[in-house]
């Protein structure tokens, strides 16, 4: 065997000999903190039930919004699945579907939403990209555009955790994950409450509620009760790389999604288990 032969397949990497299941060994290597991809990217998450579905007296003023921000902002804008995906749960679990079949039929009509948002900006400039094109080629689209609207869900398909009937990752979950990964500006999720609450204000025990101004994504996970977004989010947010907040925002009030992205305290911010470098 020659020289060069030998040299090939004894590549260098200080992972080449380890179990990657050692945290003593991988740290070293696995531990730095990853660059920021697109760091001047706000993701803006906009929901299914609390925005899309009321139709044009909530959609229309969001819409008005979102051009007024596009050349303060590029943004990757992600749209909540709604209704429809709350129907498809309920028959599907009638049928006895598994999770991971619902999953993609859900974030489809994440999907039909971001492709109504981004017929009414499309004067502006602005479209709908698939999962693909917002995977791999976001910086093009945002060299072109100042904006692009995709489905907020997570691609997971069969891969959803089994951990429950229902999708765990949804929405607000996929929303944050891309942001993260990307290592955006920011993430703001907007609404129809002003923000998070120590139980749901529209829930039977709505005039308790008290309205929580800032919150660690930790101390949420020790409230019990319901959240304004995927549970799941929670444990992410615990994790999380870059976004150190997330901004929880009523975009039932015209100029809160305008004053968060122009980073004033406006709505709920939840602090992330994510420091700076
Ligand atoms: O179809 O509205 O992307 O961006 O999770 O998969 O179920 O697909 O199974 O790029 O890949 O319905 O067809 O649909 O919403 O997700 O898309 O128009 O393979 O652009 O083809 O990861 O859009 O769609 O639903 O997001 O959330 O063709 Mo749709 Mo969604 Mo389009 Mo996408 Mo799924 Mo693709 Mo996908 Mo599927
Ligand atoms: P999607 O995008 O997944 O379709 P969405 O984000 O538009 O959904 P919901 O999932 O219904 O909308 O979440 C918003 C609702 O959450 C609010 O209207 C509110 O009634 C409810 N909610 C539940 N718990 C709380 C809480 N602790 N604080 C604030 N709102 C809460």
């Amino acid at each position: 065997m020659s020289e060069t032969t030998s040299a090939i397949k004894h590549v260098a990497s200080p992972l080449a000999r380890q179990t990657l299941l050692d945290g003593d060994l991988t740290t070293p290597v696995a531990g730095k903190k990853p660059i920021r991809v697109l760091p001047w990217l706000q993701v803006v998450k906009i929901g299914g039930r609390s925005i899309m579905d009321r139709g044009s007296d909530a959609i229309l003023p969001i819409v008005a919004e979102l051009r007024a921000l596009l050349p303060e902002h590029r943004m990757l804008i992600l749209t909540g699945a709604g209704v429809r995906a709350r129907h498809l749960y309920s028959v599907g679990l009638d049928l006895g579907l598994p999770v991971g079949s619902l999953q993609p039929l859900a974030a489809s009509e994440a999907g039909q939403n971001g492709h109504i948002l981004a017929l009414l900006l499309a004067p502006d400039g602005v479209s709908y990209v698939e999962h693909s094109t917002i995977a791999s080629q976001l910086a093009i689209h945002l060299s072109a555009a100042r904006a692009v609207v995709g489905s907020a869900f997570p691609p997971y398909h069969h891969h959803e955790f089994p951990t429950a009937r229902i999708p765990p990752h949804r929405a607000d979950a996929g929303a944050f994950l891309v942001a993260d990964a990307l290592g955006a500006a920011g993430l703001t999720i907007v609404e129809d409450v002003d923000g998070v609450y120590s139980a749901d204000p529209n829930g039977p025990t709505g005039t308790e509620a008290t309205f929580l101004p800032e919150i660690s994504s930790a101390d949420l996970g020790r409230q019990e009760g319901t959240l304004p977004f995927d549970r799941a989010l929670l444990e992410i947010m615990d994790n999380a790389r870059h976004i150190e907040r997330v901004q929880v925002v009523n975009g039932r009030v015209p100029g809160r999604l305008t004053a968060a992205l122009r980073g004033e305290h406006v709505g709920t911010i939840v602090h992330t288990g994510a420091r700076q470098a």
